[in-house]
């Protein structure tokens, strides 16, 4: 193993171990209100089954971010907030992941059935999701509220998971269909949607909530901290799910294809396509785009290479990395003009913390 992939190892095997912990602490919690121990089991199997089992990339960039602000080895007390917060993502993320699958009637989540496809369940993953949600609100107040950063955590939760909503309604009612045809696609409608469905919980966040628990106050106007890391960041996590439609219509390394094209999804893809095709190329898009058969995924697939679906990406990708690029130059080169000078981890914000996401991001189809 190289030393980089056993670091990561190691690090995941840590923050994994704070989840038991926090896990426990919420199960004691449901136990010593008094109910009985299937209602305790049931929590207990709904926070098992559905917040360890992912890549935790949102909960451990937390940890990581915290570890770049504070510019040294965390104490162990540092660490245990830091992985506390992260795992409060790892809840959101559990929560709206759980409440998707529901709504897109899907049966397979990481590799194993759906939460609400497992015996029992069923529509009662509707309450389950909303006590995933809770768990995160208890947690906070448990280990945060003493800290002065409480209100400004609890504010970022909310707010975030109202743009999370208002971005999944917008996903859910563009949804192609029988009736509304490809009509409702746009590339600008996919942009908010890929915006407030994704990239806030999953880009701003992790990285706001690590500024805050280091204690990073706001500024005025364009010096805000905050805003200069979403200006960033959302960017970011808008071109990664670009990336993830591309790559969807790419197939993997193997050669199997994805399933957006059969499945009529709201991609980056038919946006593009639509907004470039002929009246004659839009007809057979319209008529065979979301159909589960193999001649119309072919009819599709062949008008996004007659209309150069590839070489768009390729174009697409390097004017946005290129944005980015500039956008993190103008961060860092406002950093060292500022005649405050702001402390040294402010600096360090303006570069490590980005990179982070950045080299992710950048090296995904390398
Ligand atoms: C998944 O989108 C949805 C989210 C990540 C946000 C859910 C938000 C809520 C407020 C519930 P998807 O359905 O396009 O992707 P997947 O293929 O992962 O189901
Ligand atoms: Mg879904
Ligand atoms: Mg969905
Ligand atoms: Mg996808």
């Amino acid at each position: 193993m190289s030393p980089q992939v056993d670091r990561k190892a190691r690090d995941r095997a840590r923050f994994e171990t704070v989840f038991k912990t926090v896990r426990d602490e919420l199960v004691e919690h449901v136990r010593e209100l008094g109910f009985p121990c299937d209602v305790v089991n049931w929590f207990s199997k709904n926070l098992d089954y559905n917040v360890p089992g992912g890549k935790l990339v949102r909960g451990l960039n937390v940890v990581e971010t915290v570890e770049v602000l504070k510019d040294r080895p965390l104490t162990s007390k540092e660490y245990f907030q830091a992985a506390v917060l992260g795992w409060t993502v790892e809840l959101l993320e559990a929560c709206f992941l759980v409440s998707d699958d529901l709504i897109d009637s899907s049966v397979t989540r990481r590799g194993r059935p759906c939460w609400h496809r497992t015996s029992g369940v069923g529509l009662i993953a509707v309450n389950d999701a909303s006590m995933l949600e809770s768990s995160i609100y208890w947690l906070l107040k448990k280990h945060f509220r003493a800290e002065s950063c409480y209100v400004d955590i609890l504010e970022l939760f909310h707010e975030t998971i109202m743009r999370t909503e208002i971005g999944q309604l917008l996903d859910l009612i563009t949804a192609s269909g029988e009736r509304v045809g490809l009509s409702t696609f746009s590339l600008s409608r996919h942009h908010k949607i890929l915006l407030f469905k994704v990239a806030y919980y999953s880009f701003y966040l992790p990285v706001a909530l690590a500024m805050r628990l280091c204690g990073i106050p706001n500024q005025q106007g364009h010096d805000d901290p905050y805003k200069a890391a979403a200006s960033v960041l959302l960017p970011l996590g808008v071109h990664f799910q670009v990336q993830d439609d591309y790559l969807d219509f790419l197939g993997t390394s193997e050669g199997s294809a994805g399933t957006d094209i059969v499945e009529g999804k709201c991609t980056w893809c038919i946006c593009t396509a639509l907004a470039v095709a002929s009246p004659a190329q839009r007809g057979v898009l319209d008529a065979h785009y979301g159909r589960r058969d193999v001649q119309s995924e072919r009819k599709v697939r062949d008008i996004f290479k007659e209309l150069s679906i590839q070489e768009r990406f390729s174009v697409y990708e390097e004017k946005s990395l290129e944005r980015v690029t500039l956008l993190l130059k103008r961060i860092e080169e406002g950093g060292a003009e500022q005649s405050r000078g702001g402390s040294h981890s402010e600096r360090q914000l303006r570069r490590e913390v980005f990179k982070i996401k950045f080299d992710k991001v950048h090296r995904r189809l390398k």
